[in-house]
């Protein structure tokens, strides 16, 4: 049964919202499109208005925003309502006064009280900083962001040098790496092994495809880091955040954008012997996709690196330089269209067969959580580059002939029968 009352609530609702937008603001609300028919008409109140006992129950809304310019009278004169009722009705007011707006459902807060609120108002000046910046920030673009907290911000010098008139474009890249295209709730971000969030940052290398971060939950404490440029993570602190655009997680940090493999592997020691590798071919032509050294691992699209660590370089005695050029490609898988995903952990699916550039194939295996290529187990995952992937793994996947039996061009049946026999690559042998 709905009273007068009831309905005039409703009607205020519509006016709070005309007074709020005479400031200016835009005003975001829900209006219920299925308001219910009013049977009969028992209540009427006096020329003071009083909230109804009881908040009325409100079906299904949908979202709109509208910009308000309009005036508002608070003086009725007889008339008929049918905007939003399935049965026409009508009633008369005498001129009166509202003493109290009456708000029914919540209104859920604009970016900027929500990120005040969440205890984040250093990454609100950061982004506020850039006109570009904060407008792509309000528009519906951005579904998602990962803010860092002030405790976690960078340092006040920091923050002072960040706050220039401009952001730089680095900073305004970090920026665009926070806001995420997609509503993703943490339920989203912890999915195992991971979530691959498209991001605002529309610089990368990928065929037209956005940048992404990439979640990874601990399936133990149920904690999300997110993962990127430099396979730098943050922890997701507090979560589901509501504000009027979407939501808004925050983090123990900015987000790191991604940078070439090659600079990437100078800020990890114990990548330095894939590097040299790399370093060995400088900038000779180093596969059979006619590129150049690091060059092609640098600006190939839509690339999958897996790098082995100095130590499984080591356990096989090294690579030859004869090698180099092989062994890399044997460790690189390129997903030419965009039909093809490039393969950030959560996209490597059990049983799924790469195609490397050497050639031959490896198979990705998924056992007790942890993923393996090859017989190789990804030991860090997701180092997100400006064309794709990097993982670590603890195996050398495209197996080099021991350095005694190297020599381009003598290098005997037994050691590409080795090669082969890895089992994980069969490369296409190169001509040594
Ligand atoms: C950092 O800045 C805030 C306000 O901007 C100030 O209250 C605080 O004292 C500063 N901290 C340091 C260590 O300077
Ligand atoms: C999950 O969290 C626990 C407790 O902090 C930690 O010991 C463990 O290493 C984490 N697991 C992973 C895979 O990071
Ligand atoms: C490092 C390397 O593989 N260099 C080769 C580049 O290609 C020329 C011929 O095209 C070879 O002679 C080099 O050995």
């Amino acid at each position: 049964m709905w009273s007068r009352s009831l309905v005039v609530a409703a009607l205020w609702e519509v006016i709070a919202s005309t007074v709020a937008a005479d400031a200016g603001d835009r005003y975001t609300s829900r209006w219920d499109t299925t308001f219910p028919a009013p049977s009969t008409w028992t209540k009427s109140h006096g020329p003071t208005y009083t909230a109804p006992p009881s908040a009325p129950t409100y079906g299904p809304t949908k979202e709109y925003t509208k910009e308000y310019t309009k005036e508002y009278t608070k003086s009725y004169a007889p008339h008929t309502y049918t905007k939003g009722y399935t049965e026409e009705y009508t009633k008369s007011y005498a001129p009166h006064t509202y003493t109290k707006p009456h708000k029914p459902y919540p209104t859920l807060p604009s970016l900027e009280d929500a990120l005040i609120n969440a205890g984040c108002s250093k990454f609100l000046a950061f982004i506020k900083s850039d006109d570009d910046t904060w407008a792509l920030y309000n528009s519906p673009r951005v579904r998602t962001v990962f803010a860092p907290d002030d405790v976690s911000f960078p340092s006040n010098t920091t923050l002072a040098r960040l706050l220039r008139r401009e952001l730089t474009p680095e900073q305004q890249q970090q920026a665009d790496l926070s806001a995420e295209t997609q509503l993703t709730d943490l339920s989203k971000l912890r999915i195992v092994p991971g979530t691959i969030v498209e991001t605002n940052d529309n610089s990368a290398n990928l065929l037209g495809s956005p940048q992404v971060v990439v979640s990874s939950p601990n399936t133990t404490t149920g904690a999300v880091k997110i993962a990127s440029g430099l396979g730098n993570e943050v922890d997701l602190k507090t979560t589901d955040i509501q504000y009027t655009g979407g939501l808004i997680h925050t983090t123990s940090g900015l987000l790191t954008n991604p940078l070439l493999l090659s600079t990437t592997l100078l800020t990890n020691p114990s990548l330095s012997t894939f590097n040299s590798l790399l370093n060995s071919l400088g900038s000779s032509n180093l596969t059979s996709r006619q590129t150049s050294g690091s060059a092609k691992l640098d600006f190939t699209p839509r690339i999958t690196v897996f790098i082995p660590t100095n130590e499984a370089f080591n356990s096989v005695g090294g690579v030859p330089p004869s090698q180099a050029a092989a062994v890399l490609d044997g460790h690189t898988i390129v997903s030419s269209s965009l039909a093809e995903p490039v393969g950030y952990l959560p996209a490597l699916q059990n049983g799924q067969v790469l195609k490397t550039e050497g050639g031959g194939t490896v198979a990705i295996s998924v056992r007790d959580g942890e993923t393996y290529v090859g017989g190789a187990k990804i030991v860090k995952a997701n180092i997100i580059l400006p064309n794709g992937v990097a993982h670590v793994v603890n195996k050398v996947l495209a197996q080099p002939v021991q350095t005694g039996a190297a020599i381009p061009g003598t290098v005997p049946a037994a050691g590409r029968a080795a090669l082969v026999a890895a089992g994980v690559v069969a490369m296409a042998l190169p001509s040594w």
